[in-house]
């Protein structure tokens, strides 16, 4: 990889400044060390995809084919954001230890509005307890509506996960059905 793409991000990270709380959020987390950033191409070597596995089956995926898929939502949040990913970097680690994906749908309901859906959250095991889950949260529900306007942010979880979203200001809306391929 050429170093100058090493740095690549997933989106525009300074948009990230525009978040009412930004402040707030960023001194709580810089006081433990840590960095909320846009996902960058050399998270690979920084343990991204080890750090989805605490959610799901990640498989095999090689460096090769994570630049590969990068650059797709990459190159399709050029025309206008899709994949907003977020992850919260270790600086004495030098390690990925939270991530979260805001994923932005356009539709024709409600003026052509925006919904957005928070998924993939992730917090490293070794990790818990630290309130980094709740940071991750906040980070992406001030996305969707300080930065990209959605009518609406919504997530599927897991049972036993429904009480942390609701206190984390997320409430019972539509049940969720999928079909499993
Ligand atoms: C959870 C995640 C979802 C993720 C899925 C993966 C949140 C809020 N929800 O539902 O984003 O894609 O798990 O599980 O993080 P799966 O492999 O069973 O689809």
């Amino acid at each position: 990889m050429m170093d100058d793409q090493r740095d690549v991000q997933i989106f525009d990270e300074t948009k990230l400044l525009k978040i009412q709380e930004w402040d707030k959020i960023t001194s709580e987390l810089s006081s433990n060390g840590l960095l909320a950033r846009a996902l960058r191409l050399s998270d690979y070597e920084k343990g991204y995809l080890e750090l989805l596995s605490q959610l799901t089956d990640v498989g095999n995926v090689s460096r090769h084919h994570f630049q590969e898929r990068f650059f797709e939502m990459k190159e399709s949040n050029s025309v206008r954001e899709h994949y907003v990913i977020i992850v919260i970097e270790d600086l004495y680690a030098g390690k990925v230890v939270g991530t979260s994906t805001l994923f932005l749908e356009m539709k024709f309901i409600h003026d052509c509005a925006m919904r957005g859906r928070l998924e993939d959250v992730a917090v490293l095991d070794s990790y818990r307890g630290r309130k980094i889950g709740e940071r991750i949260v906040e980070i992406i529900i001030g996305l969707a509506r300080d930065v990209f306007g959605c009518y609406k942010l919504s997530l599927d979880c897991k049972d036993e996960l429904i009480r942390f979203y609701e206190k984390n200001k997320f409430s019972p809306g539509s049940n969720m059905l999928c079909i499993r391929f």
